[in-house]
């Protein structure tokens, strides 16, 4: 059963009105509201919407029936029918009682941050994975907003260029969706049983794994695709990857390692997809090291640096080596430059720039380098030769009549996993 349909052709364009209301809570937050709105154009521009203007408010608390106050109610409505807006979007998360009210009172489309993502998210999907995790989530959305639903079942999960759930089925009932969430979870841990199987043999094999983790737009699959030639999806937009895909890098001396590139974070993502999406964020969790891609150019770097962070510990990742790549130096002002960390840890980088790639290659071998062991492997053991290749960094060889004396650059992890195959062989001369 397929809920999400998009059919950008037929569907009339969205033409949309923000709305942000400031609330003390918000302002506690930290997060500067007016750069989240700008974050909210561009997830309505991703989303398709023309945004044709922008209402904010400050209020103590959000008002209970309307979110905004009533005046502010009458300023909308004047605002879309002076523009011809058929769609309201809102920087903050609606009870489902508020969207009904809005609707019924301006008889506008009602979106808030967490739909319109949520319905990106859907618009993306690729895998059965992906659209697994997308659906469950909007379910697990819609459900707390069902009680008491009359007539306006059908307009509540219409989202942007979409038919949400619910739209398409206005018999739908919360049992109904219950059983499909069930049904969706069931399918979901088969899918989590494949990736693990597949994360298992890559561990057996003795795979590094590095994962590219960051803010939407930082740069993430354009770096994935100059390090190792990956076809991905590279786009000016909001959540332009969902799955994560993975490509052998070879770096300096020859070590292999599996580069992982993941969906981008951002801001209040919503928790029913950071819980959905959690099958593919493992994947994060598995990584031996982290490359935590910044675009070092947004005016939100800082704020969203710390976000990443946040989600990281979220995930348990937090404790992850990490390397800080501060991408886009190329469109940063000179002041903007200046502000950036140095030292071990962190680079400066373009991802068009071909020394700042190598750069890159460099800093992970040396993160993942070791200490240096030497070994002695008698002619005929090729295969542990073999081995000591593909888990370390050979220095040098020698000949010592039938044997080879390697000297190699291993790290604590790879000769903790291999010590039971090499231990014999180490020379300790
Ligand atoms: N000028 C400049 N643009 C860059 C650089 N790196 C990436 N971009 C651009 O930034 C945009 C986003 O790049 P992506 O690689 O899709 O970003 P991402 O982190 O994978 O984003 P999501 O998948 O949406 O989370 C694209 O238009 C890229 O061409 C860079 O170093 N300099
Ligand atoms: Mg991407």
């Amino acid at each position: 059963m397929a809920i999400t349909t998009h059919d950008t052709e037929t569907d009339v364009q969205d033409r949309a009105i923000l709305v942000s209301l400031v609330t003390d809570k918000i302002k506690r937050t930290g997060i500067d509201p007016e750069l989240s709105l700008q974050e909210l154009v561009q997830l309505a521009e991703t989303a398709g919407v023309e945004v044709l203007d922008v209402l904010r408010q400050n209020k103590e608390t959000p008002d209970s029936r309307w979110f905004i106050g009533k005046g502010k109610v009458e300023e909308l409505r004047m605002a879309a029918d002076a523009l011809g807006a058929n769609t309201a979007i809102f920087d903050q998360e609606l009870s489902g009682a508020q969207v009904r009210n809005l609707e019924e009172a301006l008889d506008l489309k009602i979106i808030d941050r967490t739909q319109l993502i949520l319905d990106i998210f859907a618009g993306r999907a690729k895998t059965r994975e992906g659209i697994i995790q997308v659906e469950l989530a909007q379910l697990s959305y819609l459900l707390p907003r069902l009680s008491g639903q009359g007539k306006n079942l059908s307009r509540l999960g219409g989202g942007i260029g979409t038919r949400g759930p619910g739209e398409s089925k206005l018999e739908t009932d919360r049992r109904h969706i219950r059983d499909r969430i069930t049904e969706l979870k069931r399918q979901l841990d088969e899918v989590v049983k494949t990736r693990e199987l597949h994360r298992e043999r890559r561990r057996k094999a003795g795979a590094v794994q590095v994962a590219l983790v960051g803010y939407t737009n930082a740069g993430k699959s354009t770096l994935l695709k100059q390090l190792t030639d990956a076809d991905v999806y590279i786009e000016n937009q909001l959540f332009a990857t969902l799955d994560p895909t993975s490509r052998v890098l070879e770096l300096a001396g020859g070590k292999e390692v599996v580069l992982t590139d993941t969906v981008g974070f951002i801001q209040n993502l919503p928790h029913d997809l950071v819980a959905s999406f959690r099958a593919t964020l493992e994947e994060v969790n598995e990584a031996n090291l982290v490359l935590h891609v910044v675009d070092a150019s947004s005016p939100m770097r800082e704020e969203q640096m710390e976000i990443v962070q946040s989600i990281l510990q979220d995930l348990g990742a937090s404790g992850t080596p990490q390397i800080v790549l501060f991408n886009k130096i190329d469109l940063c002002q000179p002041e903007q430059l200046e502000m950036l960390p140095t030292g071990t840890g962190y680079l400066k980088i373009s991802a068009f720039n071909s020394e700042d790639l190598t750069r890159i290659t460099e800093m992970i071998a040396d993160e993942l380098a070791g200490d240096t062991l030497n070994f002695r492997i008698p002619g005929d053991r090729g295969d542990i030769s073999s081995l000591l290749y593909r888990v370390g960094e050979v220095l040098e060889t020698t000949y010592d009549e039938n044997d080879v004396l390697y000297n190699v650059r291993l790290n604590k992890e790879d000769y903790e996993k291999w010590g039971y195959m090499l231990a014999d062989f180490v020379d300790q001369q």
